[in-house]
C-alpha cells in the first residue's frame, strides 16, 4: 500500500454545484493516491449506495477507498478501509470486524492520543486539525506547525495532515512532519480539481 500523496476527503457542501463523481474523477486523474467518502448527513442506504459507486469509479485507477465512520458501510462494500475518530468504533474493534488487510487511519486531537496510538497497528494517524478551517468548525484543537511537529517526534506511525491545507502552504506542513496530506477544499473547491491535485502532488514530490 502506498498512500504517500494527495489524500482527497469528499463534502459534498464543498463540490460548488459539481457532482461528487466528477470532483472524484477529476482528482483521481490529477493523481490523488487516496480518497476518503465523508459524509455525515445522509443515510446508511444512500451512503452504501454511493460508496459502492465510487468503489467502481476508483476500482479502474487502483485508488483506495476509505470510508468516513462507518465500519458497516465499509464492510458492506468491501471498501478498502476506514478512517475513524476518538469517538468513532475503537481501532481494536475496527481491526477485529475488517481484518488485518484493512487500512484502518485514526484521527488524533491531544498528545495523549497520540500516545495511545502507538499501541495500535493503524496505516497512518490523521493529524487533525492543523489550521482551523471552515470545512470542519467543529475542531477544538489546532495543532499547528509547533504541534506536528511534536507529534513526528513521538509517533512511529505514518503521518496523514489535514485541515487548512492548501498549494500555499503544503510545503511547511510536509517539512513539519507529514507524510501525507489530506484535503478537502483544495480540491473539492477548486475552480479545476484536476490541476489543483497536480499542484499539490508536485508540492509533495518536491517537482516544483
Ligand atoms: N478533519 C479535520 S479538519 C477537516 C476534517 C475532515 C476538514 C478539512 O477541510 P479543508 O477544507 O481541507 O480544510
Ligand atoms: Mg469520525
Amino acid at each position: 500500500m502506498n498512500i504517500t500523496g494527495v489524500y482527497l476527503v469528499t463534502d459534498r457542501a464543498s463540490l460548488c454545484g459539481r457532482s461528487l463523481d466528477d470532483v472524484i474523477l477529476l482528482a483521481v486523474k490529477g493523481g490523488a493516491a487516496m480518497v476518503q467518502l465523508r459524509e455525515k448527513d445522509v443515510s446508511t442506504r444512500f451512503f452504501i449506495e454511493e460508496a459502492r459507486r465510487i468503489k467502481k469509479l476508483l476500482a479502474s485507477y487502483t485508488v483506495p477507498l476509505i470510508i468516513n465512520d462507518r465500519v458497516d458501510v465499509a464492510l458492506a462494500v468491501g471498501a478498502d478501509g476506514v478512517h475513524i475518530g476518538q469517538e468513532d468504533m475503537s481501532y481494536p474493534l475496527a481491526r477485529k470486524l475488517l481484518g488485518p488487510g484493512a487500512i484502518i487511519g485514526l484521527s488524533v486531537e491531544t498528545p495523549e492520543q497520540v500516545e495511545a496510538a502507538e499501541a495500535f497497528d493503524v496505516a497512518y494517524l490523521g493529524v487533525s486539525a492543523i489550521f482551523s478551517t471552515p470545512t470542519k468548525t467543529n475542531t477544538r484543537h489546532h495543532w499547528g506547525l509547533d504541534g506536528l511537529r511534536k507529534v513526528r517526534a513521538m509517533s512511529r506511525h505514518f503521518l496523514v495532515a489535514i485541515g487548512g491545507i492548501n498549494a500555499s502552504n503544503a510545503a511547511e506542513v510536509l517539512q513539519a512532519g507529514a507524510d501525507s496530506l489530506a484535503v478537502v477544499s483544495a480540491i473539492c473547491s477548486a475552480p479545476d480539481p484536476q490541476k489543483a491535485t497536480e499542484h499539490l502532488l508536485r508540492i509533495i514530490l518536491g517537482t516544483v
